[in-house]
């Protein structure tokens, strides 16, 4: 190890403090009551946060890529418009304060859903953790609304009050919904949330497409230190099962195809024993 003169903390900022380092940025970019919200309720829209034309390249390249899938994954490579939208200032700053200094891109990935398309069911985003869940939150989804938000054009819905729970919902949660409210909002904003709040999507029943880039950051501490990738077919050939399951082969998450969807449950589950 090389010195370094670098103070090291040994304090931890609380969930809900805003950095000295990251205020006047977050006062800059006028986006405090975001963060006050997302702190208290789990969840906060960035009103038209983009411009019009980057909303409408991104909706453009999105459905380019989906062509009559309801979707895409894997797309920061496929086209700049991906890595705009992931570094834009507001969405960095408030990622910094929700999953902390130092995260990480977990996932870039699209949705497109039309008349008809059903809905996603309920479920915390902390579905890579058991709960109880952790009073710092883990990952935070950032949904584009490529195209206005509204009940009937099939928007994600929130059961406010769910953050606090700090689990996930049970089955009859699940299907009663109760409370639900959908997030209305404009071509162009982006409703955040972060890993605790029950969502999920109502059923589009006008006509269209709705467009969505889903974003998602997560806390550095969901990464490993070491970084076994150009060993790991060699370790897993050698030692078996046992190998390929502490390297993350048996799990959906980092596959280089993009998520392995096969494998989604069984990953959820395993995060829950
Ligand atoms: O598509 C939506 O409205 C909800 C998406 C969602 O559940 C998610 O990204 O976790």
């Amino acid at each position: 190890m090389g010195k370094t003169s670098l103070k090291r903390f040994t304090d931890t900022l609380p969930p809900a403090e805003i950095s000295a380092e990251l205020r006047p940025i977050i006062e800059s970019l006028g986006i405090a009551k975001n963060c006050r919200q997302l702190a208290e309720q789990g969840w906060t829209v960035l009103e038209s946060a983009n411009s019009q034309a980057l909303n409408t390249r991104l909706r453009d390249t999105i459905l380019a890529l989906a062509g009559e899938s309801g979707g895409a994954n894997m797309l920061l490579h496929k086209d700049p418009v991906f890595a705009a939208a992931v570094l834009l200032p507001e969405l960095l700053a408030i990622a910094e304060f929700s999953v902390g200094r130092g995260f990480l891109l977990s996932q870039v990935a699209a949705s497109v859903r039309q008349q008809g398309s059903p809905s996603i069911g309920l479920h915390a985003d902390h579905n890579w953790l058991p709960a109880p869940f952790p009073a710092h939150n883990m990952l935070l989804t950032a949904c584009w609304a490529c195209d206005d938000y509204t009940q009937e054009n099939g928007a994600t819905l929130i059961i406010p009050g769910s953050a606090a729970t700090r689990r996930h919902p049970t089955d009859a949660e699940c299907a009663e919904l109760n409370g639900a409210i959908p997030i209305e909002c404009s071509a162009g904003s982006i409703a955040i949330w972060d890993g605790n709040v029950w969502h999920s999507n109502y059923p589009r029943e006008t006509t269209g497409k709705r467009v969505v880039c889903h974003i998602t950051y997560s806390r550095l501490m969901m990464r490993p230190v070491e970084n076994y990738r150009t060993h790991r077919t060699e370790l897993i050939d050698t030692y078996g099962d046992n190998m390929a399951q502490l390297l993350g082969e048996a799990d959906f998450l980092d596959s280089p195809n993009g998520a392995d969807y096969s494998k989604l449950i069984q990953t959820f589950n395993n995060a829950k024993r």
